[in-house]
């Protein structure tokens, strides 16, 4: 509280703001952080500014500070909120999330890695084995995946390129005793291609520049990522401290598999799979006549092996596909050089997405509640941390940042119903009557988006699924015909004169965040994702098990594959519907981060660009739903507790039938009646002042009566 009233260090809590207009919002948020105070709360909401620097903010004696305190009694951070949904967790039994959002390099990957170690560091007192073994794989998971699907990105030197929601579960004690991790659509284009001063996924980089000599060898690499096409890009980024944290990084992610359970042998084979994927792109074809040929065959026998697969059977699968004919015979048919080129770069993202996926289902494995350990310890209780991409906007935006964007409308959306939703179900739960904020809905985006036969999807899957050489630009005119009318859509084409599109192909959506302009190029291609069975099948018949394990519908023939699968829209669609199911039926905890400036600067505060986020987060009306109802709202045994030495008739200890009784002659006591509320099981208070005046009366009251009773103790009184 003392830092609430603090004028040197801002109001912890926007809703204490004698004004809620953006330029005090600003004010304070600055402040805040110009003091080191990376952490506000709007009421139950964390606003996290990233530092860019190391903060002393994490020891153990902070958890300690922390642990089973409620979130007013100390300062902002983001072990406040971790305990407050743990405490809810166990207190109540109800599974609670903690979604932490923000844009690229804003800050949530490692908010959510805070939080986790809180959560790890305050269970499991009595130091059961299987507890801290699942604790253990937990954090040690996070190294693995960022390793396998982070990246650098002009906006962030470890960006997140999947999203990640993690299940913690606990026991009847609190313990942690199992998880679970769904990853959202990995980036698998990065694996081909990275715009200027980006990189590769850190593991191609770790592997070249970390792995001892004589694996390296093993894998037929040289310690050179400028040699492979696919980290040659990466390898050039000389502002990027990879050298040293890449060769380190290396065994750190050993250790941390083997930490999880990952047999030698299973490390060998992602060692092996990664190599071969490097070799896969040094791969080039020649026409040899109207078809291609393979220009290096030694890389051949290199991928061969390291996939555990015959040379034959690869040459034969990189420069043909099996087609069934309609007749129902099957036959063999040559690609030309640009056809093996498509099916060689498709091949190697599947590759690295299935190898991700395989990785993060390896890890849901050994720490999975089995139903065993379920009925043995009772109700089991759950905390999600929600870590996805942020919101992007790059100079090139391609179906990557549409579908990263689009969760992000889905993820504010969430927010937007959840935050009104939790407020008005608390007024009509206890009585009080509620007043409506106004605010921008982002749900028509939202539909723009996902709606069935009229929304972008819908279009880019009907362009799918025509027969025939459909092309990207057959794709926006059919979204131009259909979505023209709607006001978060735009294209050049539809405004002839609108030279900030710099070109035909593309289209403008104006997202919660921002306009943002996509490049229908590739639209296509990346939502069917296609690769030809004869991948799959050569895979399924690798000799190494990991690899056969990931492609189980390999086993399929191509006569066999009946059913077109789902397209890469879709299948993120369908995912991120779930998610929100999911997420709705948690209580939420959230964090709000924000990026506040575009050079990593630790001191540079861009007003305008902090600005433009507060306003998109719609933090503001945040604090006003939360301050135009009530402030603060406190259970009635719990507001005794703390104010009950302000009131004669409730100190030492009140007579009165009940606490509501009780907490209401204290009200009166103070002629607060104005000012509050009574519900049925808390007292609701509007305005931060009435509150301020108590805990200043209580500050003065406390020396007093521990002074009287050291007097009564030592019998002096
Ligand atoms: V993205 O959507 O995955 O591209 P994030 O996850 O929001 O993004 P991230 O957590 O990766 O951003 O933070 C970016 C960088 O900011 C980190 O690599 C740190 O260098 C820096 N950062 C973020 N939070 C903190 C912090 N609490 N203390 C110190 C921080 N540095
Ligand atoms: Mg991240």
């Amino acid at each position: 509280m003392a830092e609430q009233e603090s004028l040197e260090f801002g109001k912890a809590d926007f809703v204490l703001l004698d004004c809620i207009t953006m330029e005090d919002f600003m004010a304070n948020l600055k402040l805040r952080f110009e003091k080191g105070r990376i952490y506000t709360y709007i009421g139950e909401v964390v606003v996290s500014v990233n530092p860019y620097r190391q903060m002393e903010l994490y020891g153990k004696d902070m958890i300690e500070h922390y642990r089973g305190r409620e979130l007013y009694e100390r300062p902002p951070h983001l072990y406040a909120i971790a305990d407050a949904a743990y405490k809810a967790m166990k207190r109540r039994a109800k599974d609670t999330c903690i979604v932490i959002s923000g844009e690229s390099g804003a800050g949530k990957t490692e908010a959510s890695k805070y939080i986790m170690q809180y959560i790890a560091a305050i269970t499991n007192p009595n130091q059961r084995v299987e507890v801290e073994r699942v604790k253990n794989v937990l954090l040690k998971s996070n190294c693995v995946l960022e390793t396998f699907g982070n990246a650098k990105t002009n906006r962030n030197d470890n960006s997140s390129r999947f999203g990640k929601y993690m299940d913690i579960n606990f026991d009847f004690k609190g313990d942690p005793t199992g998880g679970h991790i769904n990853n959202y659509l990995l980036e698998k284009s990065r694996v081909l291609k990275q715009y200027q001063g980006e990189r590769n996924f850190h593991s191609f980089y770790q592997l070249i520049l970390g792995a001892p000599d004589q694996l390296l060898s093993s894998l037929y690499l040289c310690r050179d990522p400028t040699f492979y096409q696919f980290t040659i890009e990466g390898a050039t980024c000389n502002d990027f401290p990879s050298s040293t944290n890449d060769k380190s990084n290396f065994k750190a992610v050993v250790d941390a598999m083997q930490v999880i359970g990952f047999s030698q042998e299973e490390i060998g084979s992602i060692h092996q799979i990664l190599a071969a994927i490097l070799h896969l792109g040094n791969v080039f074809f020649v026409a040899d006549g109207d078809v291609a040929e393979v220009e290096d065959k030694e890389l051949i026998h290199y991928i061969a092996e390291l996939t555990s697969t015959e040379p034959g059977c690869l040459l034969r699968t990189l420069l043909h596909r099996t087609v069934a004919t309609g007749g129902g015979d099957v036959i063999e048919k040559g690609h030309n050089v640009k056809d093996a080129s498509y099916a060689r770069d498709a091949f190697a993202k599947a590759i690295y997405e299935r190898l991700f996926c395989w990785i993060v289902g390896r890890i849901n494995n050994v720490i999975e509640v089995k139903n065993y350990d379920a009925r043995i310890h009772g109700k089991n209780t759950v905390i999600g941390v929600l870590d996805i991409y942020g919101f992007e906007i790059f100079e090139n935006n391609s179906f990557e940042q549409f579908c990263i964007n689009y969760c992000n409308e889905k993820l504010q959306q969430l927010f937007i119903e959840l935050i009104l939703r939790q407020e008005q179900e608390e007024y009509r739960r206890e009585g009080i009557e509620w007043q409506q904020v106004e605010y921008f809905n982002n749900q028509i985006i939202v539909d723009l988006v996902e709606q069935p036969h009229k929304g972008v999807i819908a279009i880019l899957d009907e362009a799918c699924l025509t027969v025939g050489d459909v092309t990207d630009i057959m794709f926006l005119d059919s979204m131009n015909l259909k979505l023209c009318t709607h006001p978060h859509y735009t294209s050049r084409k539809l405004k002839a004169i609108d030279k900030t599109m710099a070109f035909n192909r593309d289209f403008r959506i104006r997202h919660y965040a921002g306009d943002v302009t996509y490049s229908v190029e590739g639209f296509i291609d990346k939502n069917k994702d296609t690769l030809f069975q004869d991948f799959k099948r050569l895979m399924y018949n690798s000799v190494d098990p990991v690899l056969r394990d990931m492609w189980p519908e390999g086993k399929l023939s191509i006569t066999e594959v009946t059913r077109r699968p789902l397209t890469a829209a879709t299948l993120f669609k369908n995912s991120m519907v779930a998610l929100v199911e999911n997420l709705a039926c948690k209580e939420p905890y959230y964090v709000r981060c924000i990026k506040p400036n575009e050079v990593k600067s630790s001191v540079l505060f861009d007003d305008e660009r902090c600005r433009h986020q507060v306003e998109y987060l719609g933090l503001l009306e945040n604090v006003r739903v939360r301050r135009a109802g009530f402030a603060y709202r406190q259970p009635y045994d719990r507001f005794l507790l703390r104010y009950k030495m302000t009131c004669e008739y409730t100190w030492p200890n009140h007579l009165m039938a009940t606490d509501r009784d009780a907490s209401k002659a204290i009200i009166d006591q103070h002629d607060f009646q104005d000012d509050v509320a009574y519900g049925l099981t808390k007292v609701f208070i509007r305005t931060p002042q009435t509150l301020f005046t108590l805990e200043h009366e209580r500050a003065q009251l406390i020396p007093i009566i521990v002074l009287l009773l050291q007097k009564v103790w030592r019998g002096t009184l």
